[in-house]
């Protein structure tokens, strides 16, 4: 009686030695695997089998396939948190989160990848910005961006300003400006002195001027007084 599912419990490892279909590195697999996949939360494995993260994938946005590392939506998550929290990642694939740098290391550097940014404000216009290359350093390096190859989607420009820089937190000072760009802006990104775009800054509804460039913003578009609705920055492998 106990025999057959010991002999299936054996059978497993040989039933699912497909590790190619299990262990899709990002979402570009999942969409490879499946071209009709919908916009959601998946399992990748950014650094093999033990590796699993949930993220959302964007199998929509230009043809699809882009893992999302970053994303605001609705104000639910709290962006305004220290260093750990952005190296080990943070929120929910569902709704906000940001991935953490180590999984965008590890991603970036197996793979070369393009940047999509999509953005929309509270009168439901869209706009995008779009890099052919995108790539961070480790930590001892403070996670370094380099990003180039900028082509607009009526946003405009807000990266290159960054491109260089280290990765600032408000309890970790890494970014061109005397003072702590992270607590001038309540947020943390690759701030230079300081920033051109702060998406991870304090979710604000819209147009306020209250605290000058605080909000979720992308300066070239909606300016440093306009929180917007949303953002979400992506990448994908170069084909
Ligand atoms: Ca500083």
């Amino acid at each position: 009686m106990k025999t057959v599912p010991v002999l299936f419990l054996l059978l497993v490892p040989l039933l699912t030695s497909c590790k190619e279909r299990l262990t899709p590195a990002d979402c570009s697999d999942i969409h490879q695997q499946n071209k009709t996949s919908f916009s959601g939360v998946y399992t990748i494995y950014p650094l093999g089998e033990r590796s699993a993260v949930q993220v959302y994938c964007d199998m929509d946005s230009l043809g699809g396939g882009w893992t999302v590392f970053q994303r605001r939506m609705d104000g639910t998550v709290n962006f305004y948190r220290p260093w750990d929290y952005y190296k080990f990642g943070f929120g929910g694939a569902a709704g906000e989160y940001w991935l953490g740098l180590d999984n965008i290391y590890y991603l970036t550097n197996q793979r070369k990848y393009e940047l999509l940014v999509d953005m929309q404000d509270f009168d439901e216009k869209t706009a995008f910005a779009r890099y052919s290359s995108f790539s961070i350093s480790g930590e001892c390096d403070g996670y370094k961006l380099n990003v180039y190859g900028f082509s607009d989607g009526g946003a405009g420009d807000a990266m290159t300003f960054f491109n260089g820089q280290k990765f600032s937190t408000f309890d970790k000072d890494q970014d061109s400006s005397p003072n702590n760009c992270a607590k001038l802006h309540l947020g943390a990104f690759w701030y230079n002195n300081c920033h051109d775009a702060n998406p991870n800054g304090v979710y604000l509804w819209g147009a306020d001027g209250t605290i000058t460039s605080v909000g979720v913003e992308w300066q070239h578009w909606r300016g440093v007084n306009y929180s917007l609705k949303s953002i979400s920055m992506k990448i994908r492998p170069v084909q």
